[in-house]
């Protein structure tokens, strides 16, 4: 009985991250976990563990971290709404 109560909820979970299609509409300031206003790879990793891919490509200036505009340029072009509500 517990266990298929947490299987339910783990299949939640899964279904709303496959509803928003993507957990790329974090906030730029909920990544910038030592609030310098740039996010690491490292910051990035850790917020993101399965999307640290596309860091590089966000990364547009190829600096090895992103400021606030080059995540928000970023989610504009792949179409991603930020939601602060998350
Ligand atoms: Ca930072």
């Amino acid at each position: 009985m517990g266990r298929s109560v947490f299987v339910v909820i783990l299949f939640l979970g899964l279904a709303a991250n496959a509803i928003a299609g993507s957990n790329l509409n974090r906030c730029f300031y909920s990544m910038d976990s030592n609030g310098d206003e740039m996010v690491t790879v490292d910051e990035f990793k850790a917020a993101l563990p399965d999307s640290a891919d596309v860091f590089e490509e966000a990364d547009a200036d190829k600096s090895g971290a992103l400021d606030h505009d080059e995540w928000e340029s970023f989610k504009s072009s792949k179409g991603i709404e930020e939601q602060h509500n998350s």
